[in-house]
C-alpha cells in the first residue's frame, strides 16, 4: 500500500470512529430545552398528574407541561401546600408517583408542609421548584432562597439540576428513589437552565442515555423460608393474638381476613389502616390509641402476641408493654421493624404476598386438632379454646361499645345544639360501596374513625403520623381526579377547612363533585380538651368568629347546604351525598356542639384529676362543659364516672339546669 493510500484509510477511519462516537453519545433528547427533558422523563414514569402553581421561577417548565397537557394533566391550585397534600393524596388513593411544581423561593416553602405530610406516611412523592438565575445564586436575590438546604429535611432525594445533559438522569433517579425509599424526591432547576438545550456537551465521563425508567419494588422479592417458619412458630404459640393493620396492608385486605380467621385473632386498625378490613367483620375491634375503641385498648393490653402489618403506629403506649407479648413485623421498609415493639421476627416486603406465604404455615384455630395423645390433644384444645375466647370477650365488648355508640348517635335532644356524632353517623348511612373518604385533624377525625363505617372497596386517608390540619379538602380533591366516577368526601373541622378553603375554588374549576362536610364549632375543638384533659389548664385561644360556609361554596360557584336542626340531617345529608347528577361541588356545614368532649377509649385518673384542675383554674364554659358531662353520663357509665369526680364544683354549677 503506498502512503497515500494509507493516508486516506486512516483519515477514513477516524472519521468514521468520530461519527460512530457522535451517533452513540447522541442522547434523545439532543436540542431539547432542560424543561422538556424533565417532562418526558417524568412522562417516563407515568407521571400523569401535577398540582401546583407557577411562577417565574418555573415558568420554563410550565411551557413544558402546556405543550404536553395531552399526556400530563396540570391541576391549578391556590396554595402550593395544598399541590403537595394533592400529590401525597393522589400517591396515597392510586399507588402511582404523585407530583407538584412551584416557584422559586415563596412558592417552594409553601410546598413544605404537604410534602412533609409524604414523607412521614411514606407516599412516594416528586416535588420540582425552580430557583433563581444560576449565575446569581446565593446573592440574596429575588427569592434566591437555598431550596437544596431547605428541602434536605423532608427529601430522600435532593438536587439541583444545572445542565440539560444531567435532567434525563436526574428524573430517573427521583423518581426511582422516591418510589423505592416511598418518600419525597426533591429536584429544582434555575429559571436559565430551564431553558438551556442539551447540545451533547458532555463530561469526559458521561454516556447519555446511562439510566432507565425500570422499577422493580423491593417487596415483590419473598423473605427467606427460614423466617417464614419463625413468625409462623411465634403466631403458633401465641394464646392472645392481635393483629394490628395499617396502610401499608390496604392492598392486602383479604389475606389479612384469611389469617386473622384462621388464627381467630382479633383485628386493630390504626387510622390509616382503617379501609384495611370492613368496620363490620366480625374479627375487627376498631381503631387504636386516642380514637381507638376501648375493646381495642384491652386487647392490646391483654395480648400475648402482637403481629403488626404495614404499621408504624406512633402511640407505643396503646401497644402491648415490651415483654408482654411476642412480636412478629410485617413491613416493605426494613428501618420500620422493631421501631415500636421491641419483635422477634420482621418479615420485609409486600404484605399482601408476605401473607399468602404465611397463611399455610398457621396453626388452623378454627378446626379440632385430631394429631397426638389425647392428654396432648386435650393441651392443644385447651389452647385453641384461649384464643378463641379472647376473640370472642373483644367481640362481646365490641358489641357494647357499638351499643355505646349507638346511643351517642341517638342521644339527639331537639332542643340541643346536634352531636358530632349524629353527623358522622348521617354521613356513613350515605356513603356509596366504592366511597372515597379524606378526613382532617381534630375532634372531626374521632368522630370519622368511630363512626364512618368502612365497607369492602371503600378507600380513606388523612394526613396520619404528620396530623396536619388542612388535609381533608385537598386530599378529597385528589381522590377524585384519581376517581371520577366514585363518590369523594372530605370530613373536617372549621379550623382545618378554613385554613385552605380557596380550594374549594379548585374543585368547582374542575368540575369535580367532591361533598364537603364541615363540623361547625367554632373552635379548634381538639384542643380545648386537650388544654384541660392533658395539661389541666383553662382555654386559651382556640375560639373563632363564624363563617358562613354555605355562602362561601355558592361564592366559588358550587352548592351550600347548612343544617342546624336534628330534622334537617336526614334529607340535606341524602340530597347532599348524591350530588352527583349535577357533578357539582358542594359543602354541607353543621352546627355542632362545640362542648361535646371527644373521650378516649379509657377514662384515666389523670384525664379526670387535670380536667378538675382546669375547672379550678376558671375554665370558661365551665358550666355548659359540665351540663354535657352531666347528660352524657346517662349515655355512659364512665362519663357518669368522670362527671362524679368533677365533683361538688361541677354539680353545683349545673345544678340550675338539670331537669
Ligand atoms: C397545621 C396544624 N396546626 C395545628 C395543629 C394542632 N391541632 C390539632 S387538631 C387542632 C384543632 C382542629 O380544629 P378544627 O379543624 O376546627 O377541628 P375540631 O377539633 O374542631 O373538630 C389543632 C389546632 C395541627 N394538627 N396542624
Ligand atoms: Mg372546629
Amino acid at each position: 500500500m503506498d502512503t497515500v493510500v494509507l493516508y486516506y484509510v486512516i483519515n477514513l477511519h477516524i472519521r468514521y470512529s468520530a461519527l460512530l462516537s457522535w451517533l452513540t453519545d447522541m442522547s434523545e433528547y439532543e436540542n431539547m430545552r432542560t424543561a422538556d427533558i424533565i417532562a418526558d422523563a417524568l412522562l417516563d414514569w407515568n407521571v400523569d398528574t401535577i398540582f401546583g402553581l407557577p411562577g417565574d421561577g418555573i415558568n420554563g417548565f410550565m411551557e413544558a407541561l402546556r405543550t404536553r397537557q395531552d399526556r400530563i394533566r396540570f391541576i391549578l391550585v391556590r396554595h402550593e401546600e395544598s399541590a403537595a397534600f394533592m400529590a401525597c393524596a393522589y400517591a396515597k388513593y392510586t399507588g402511582k408517583l404523585g407530583a407538584c411544581v412551584a416557584t422559586s423561593g415563596p412558592g417552594a416553602i409553601h410546598l413544605l408542609n404537604g410534602l412533609y405530610d409524604a414523607k412521614l406516611d411514606n407516599a412516594p412523592v416528586i416535588a420540582i421548584t425552580g430557583s433563581t438565575y444560576s449565575d446569581l445564586m446565593g446573592s440574596s436575590y429575588q427569592q434566591d432562597v437555598n431550596l437544596l438546604q431547605l428541602f434536605s429535611d423532608v427529601s430522600v432525594y435532593n438536587n439541583i439540576i444545572t445542565a440539560p445533559e444531567q435532567a434525563e438522569m436526574a428524573v430517573d433517579i427521583a423518581c426511582r428513589t422516591a418510589f423505592a425509599q416511598r418518600g419525597v424526591s426533591h429536584l429544582t432547576i434555575p429559571i436559565d437552565v430551564q431553558e438551556k438545550k442539551l447540545q451533547g456537551k458532555y463530561s469526559r465521563h458521561k454516556v447519555p442515555g446511562h439510566t432507565s425508567d425500570t422499577f422493580v419494588a423491593a417487596g415483590d422479592v419473598l423473605p427467606d423460608r427460614r423466617l417464614l417458619d419463625q413468625a409462623a412458630a411465634i403466631i403458633n404459640s401465641g394464646n392472645k393474638i392481635v393483629i394490628l393493620v395499617g396502610q401499608g396492608a390496604l392492598n392486602a385486605g383479604q389475606e389479612v381476613i384469611s389469617v386473622a380467621e384462621r388464627i381467630e385473632a382479633p383485628v386493630v386498625k390504626a387510622l390509616l389502616g382503617k379501609a384495611v378490613i370492613p368496620d363490620n367483620h366480625p374479627n375487627s375491634i376498631g381503631g387504636i390509641g386516642m380514637l381507638g375503641t376501648e375493646p381495642a385498648t384491652d386487647a392490646m393490653s391483654e395480648a400475648d402476641t402482637l403481629i403488626m402489618i404495614g404499621t408504624s403506629f406512633p402511640y407505643i403506649e396503646y401497644l402491648p408493654k415490651p415483654g408482654q407479648a411476642r412480636g412478629v413485623q410485617i413491613d416493605i421498609k426494613a428501618e420500620k421493624i422493631g421501631l415500636r415493639y421491641p419483635v422477634e421476627v420482621g418479615l420485609i416486603g409486600d404484605s399482601k404476598k408476605i401473607l399468602s406465604a404465611l397463611l399455610p404455615l398457621l396453626r388452623d384455630r378454627t378446626t379440632k386438632d385430631s394429631n397426638g395423645s389425647s392428654s396432648h390433644k386435650q393441651y392443644r384444645q385447651n389452647e385453641l379454646q384461649e384464643q378463641q375466647e379472647f376473640l370472642r370477650s373483644k367481640q362481646q365488648s365490641m358489641k357494647e361499645w357499638m351499643e355505646l355508640l349507638d346511643r351517642q348517635i341517638r342521644q339527639a335532644d331537639k332542643k340541643k345544639p346536634i352531636k358530632p356524632q349524629a353527623i358522622a353517623s348521617a354521613v356513613s348511612e350515605e356513603l356509596q360501596d366504592n366511597a372515597i373518604i379524606s378526613v382532617d385533624s381534630g375532634t372531626n377525625t374521632i368522630w370519622a374513625a368511630r363512626f364512618l363505617n368502612i365497607r369492602r372497596g371503600m378507600k380513606f386517608s388523612v394526613s396520619g403520623t404528620l396530623a396536619s390540619m388542612a388535609c381533608g379538602l385537598p386530599y378529597a380533591i385528589a381522590a377524585q381526579l384519581a376517581y371520577p366516577d366514585r363518590q369523594c368526601v372530605a370530613f373536617v373541622g372549621d379550623g382545618g377547612f378554613a385554613m385552605l378553603m380557596s380550594e374549594f375554588a379548585t374543585a368547582v374549576q374542575y368540575n369535580l363533585p367532591i361533598k364537603v362536610v364541615i363540623l361547625k364549632n367554632n373552635t379548634l375543638g381538639m384542643i380545648r380538651w386537650e388544654q384541660m384533659a392533658f395539661l389541666g389548664n383553662p382555654e386559651f385561644g382556640v375560639e373563632f368568629s363564624p363563617i358562613n360556609f354555605a355562602k362561601i361554596a355558592e361564592a366559588c360557584g358550587g352548592i351550600g347546604y347548612t343544617i342546624k336542626e336534628y330534622d334537617d340531617i336526614k334529607p340535606i345529608m341524602k340530597k347532599a351525598m348524591s350530588e352527583n347528577t349535577t357533578r357539582k361541588s358542594t359543602i354541607v356545614e353543621v352546627y355542632v356542639d362545640p362542648f361535646e368532649p371527644p373521650m378516649p377509649p379509657k377514662i384515666e385518673p389523670e384525664f379526670v384529676q387535670n380536667m378538675a384542675e382546669s375547672f379550678a383554674k376558671g375554665q370558661p364554659y365551665a358550666r355548659r362543659i359540665g351540663l354535657t358531662l352531666y347528660r352524657n353520663r346517662m349515655m355512659n357509665s364512665k362519663i357518669k364516672t368522670l362527671q362524679n369526680k368533677l365533683g361538688e364544683k361541677i354539680n353545683n354549677l349545673i345544678s340550675d339546669d338539670r331537669e
